[in-house]
């Protein structure tokens, strides 16, 4: 494979899909073939699965049940969209990936890390992403900014013991692989974060363009 695969991770409400949109026209400005893409989804049939996943329900979802599902977007996704964007040289800015999983259902539902692991291999191979851009905040305020958009999600009817869960987790596989991880301070000011990423962007246009 010879694109890049980047991947915007982060907790509720930490302006993911706000910044995937402002570094893919920073790279589009430079001429490079920019994939948008978003998880669980991505794909038709993966975004069916992320309305099950999504969707609040009488029937609770067992956590294993929603591991399962989040891996089944996943492969969808990746033979249909990833892989191939990647095989024609595109830069794939991916809105979460599998360290959502390891945060939400290792950190969150405290599923163990080798189960998730053992799914990662098996869908994804060795493959993993380039880089990956952990957007950090407290959890009060990524809750609150995804509140005030209305209708909450079944994972954002979560209690603030899980977020902090998730953060931790999030935060944890950083310190473990510093040179794949990059946390942004996403509690400041959209100005703030976006001047943060502007200085990444040296970085990102040497490895797409490279
Ligand atoms: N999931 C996903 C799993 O459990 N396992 C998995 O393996 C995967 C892949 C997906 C859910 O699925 C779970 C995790 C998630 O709960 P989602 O829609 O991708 O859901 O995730 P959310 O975090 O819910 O997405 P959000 O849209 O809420 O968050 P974003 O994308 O991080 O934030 P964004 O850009 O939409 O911004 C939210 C609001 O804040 C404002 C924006 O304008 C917007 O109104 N904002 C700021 N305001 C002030 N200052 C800033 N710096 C701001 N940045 C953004």
């Amino acid at each position: 494979m010879t694109g890049l695969f980047i991947t915007l991770e982060g907790p509720e409400g930490a302006g993911k899909s706000t910044n995937r949109e402002y570094l893919a026209q920073r790279l589009r400005d430079h001429g490079i073939d920019v994939v948008l893409t978003r998880e669980p989804g991505g794909t038709p049939l993966a975004e069916r699965i992320r309305e099950l996943l999504l969707t609040p329900a009488d029937e609770p979802m067992i956590s294993d049940t929603e591991l399962l599902l989040v891996f089944a977007a996943r492969a969808q996704h990746l033979a249909q969209v990833i892989r191939p964007a990647l095989a024609r040289g595109a830069v794939v800015l991916c809105d979460r990936f599998t360290d959502a999983t390891y945060a939400y259902q290792g950190g969150g539902r405290g599923l163990s890390c080798q189960r998730i692991e053992q799914l990662e291999n098996f869908v994804q191979g060795d493959m993993r992403p380039d880089l990956t851009l952990i957007f950090d905040l407290p959890v009060e305020i990524g809750l609150s900014r995804a509140a005030a958009r209305g209708r909450l999600d079944r994972f954002e009817q979560e209690g603030l013991e899980f977020f902090e869960a998730v953060r931790s987790a999030y935060l944890d596989r950083a310190h473990q692989v510093p040179q794949r991880y990059r946390v942004i301070d996403a509690g400041q000011p959209l100005s703030a974060v976006q001047q943060d990423l502007g200085r990444l962007l040296p970085e990102l246009l040497e490895r797409a363009l490279g």
